[in-house]
């Protein structure tokens, strides 16, 4: 046993012996993980404990449902989409979901820090989306509960690190979707024979372009993509591009914000109904209330592609921004 371990080491190690749940000794383990020193002199010790997570990890659960039920993948839709940031170890995961939302992650310079997801609001204009952390796409191990959630799910932001061969991490990841029937709905074409595929919208994030330097790295990137991954390069450290992931994220999930108005009254511009593309004015009124869509006989519209106040009928497409109006 290496001599220089912090009396925290020793304290957690202690706790460990009392608890009984997995997610408690989880918890518990990987908060020793991080306050072990990494130098060669803990390596063992190191791959150890991992060994020790990963055996917990996969052990049988004795009592299926219950714990099925309190997976930490089991995370609520909240906000206007739910967006899953993945990707391999170490890309910046966590920076970004710190940076973008009002949740604090652990971030750390050695790999496998993050080991539950954990979901955060994105404010983007005046909606919010929910973006969720999650632990790194690691081939010799991942909790099955990632792939739940992102069956789940309405995105997917790919992170990988443009300082390290990002073209294989994106190969090596998609691997991993794939095996567990994942892919992107942009290369749906190529899985035509193969079932109970869940295809959803992904987005490659390439992290750490935290100066010029690395646009050679870009360009060579780009050009392996061959248009079959839309990408932004961004950096979680200097901030460049960070602004510019939120309206990437709602064009994507295909969504339009609807505003609400009622007659007499001033449009309710606080809180926007949130729809898919191409939705109607029924779909908007059945939103509001059920059985105003039934009431419905006409609805006045303020927005694009019409003059204001235009009356419609409940087949009438709707656009982002539109106010409107429901006559019963
Ligand atoms: N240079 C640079 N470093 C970054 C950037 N973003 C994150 N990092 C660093 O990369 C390391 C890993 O960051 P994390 O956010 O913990 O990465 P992660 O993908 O969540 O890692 P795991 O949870 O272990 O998979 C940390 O030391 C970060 O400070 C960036 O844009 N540029
Ligand atoms: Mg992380």
């Amino acid at each position: 046993m290496p001599t220089n371990l912090p009396p925290e080491y020793f304290k957690l190690e202690k706790q460990l012996r009392d608890v009984q749940t997995t997610s408690e000794k989880l918890e518990i383990m990987d908060e020793m993980m991080s306050v072990i020193p990494k130098h060669k002199g803990t390596d063992k010790l190191r791959a150890d404990l991992r060994k020790r997570i990963s055996k917990l990890k996969t052990a049988p659960q004795s009592k299926k449902g219950a714990a099925r039920k309190e997976s930490a993948f089991n995370i609520s839709k909240e906000g206007a989409g739910q967006v899953v940031v993945a990707g391999p170890p170490n890309v910046g995961k966590s920076s970004l979901v710190d940076a973008l939302t009002n949740a604090s992650p652990e971030i750390s310079p050695s790999p496998h820090s993050t080991w539950n997801p954990l979901p955060g609001m994105m404010q983007v204009n005046d909606i919010q989306i929910q973006l969720i952390d999650t632990p790194p796409l690691n081939p010799d191990y991942i909790d099955k509960g990632l792939f739940d959630l992102l069956r789940r799910a309405d995105m997917v932001l790919l992170v990988v690190d443009i300082q390290s061969d990002p073209f294989q991490q994106l190969e090596e990841s998609a691997d991993i979707f794939r095996n567990n029937r994942i892919a992107p709905e942009r290369l749906k074409h190529l899985y035509e024979n193969e079932p109970k595929m869940r295809f959803l919208p992904f987005h490659v994030i390439a992290n750490k372009t935290d100066s010029t330097e690395f646009d050679e790295n870009i360009e060579i990137f780009d050009e392996l993509l061959e248009d079959n991954w839309p990408y932004l390069a961004v950096s979680a450290q200097t901030g460049r591009n960070l602004d510019r992931i939120g309206d990437i994220v709602f064009q994507r999930l295909e969504i339009i914000r609807v505003y609400s108005k009622t007659p007499g009254k001033p449009a309710d511009m606080t809180a926007p109904f949130i729809l898919k593309k191409g939705q109607t004015v029924e779909v908007f009124a059945a939103n509001v209330h059920k059985e105003l869509a039934t009431k419905m006989k006409t609805a006045r519209i303020w927005g694009q592609g019409v003059y204001d106040g235009q009356m419609v009928q409940r087949d009438h497409t709707l656009s982002d921004g539109d106010i409107v109006e429901v006559n019963i």
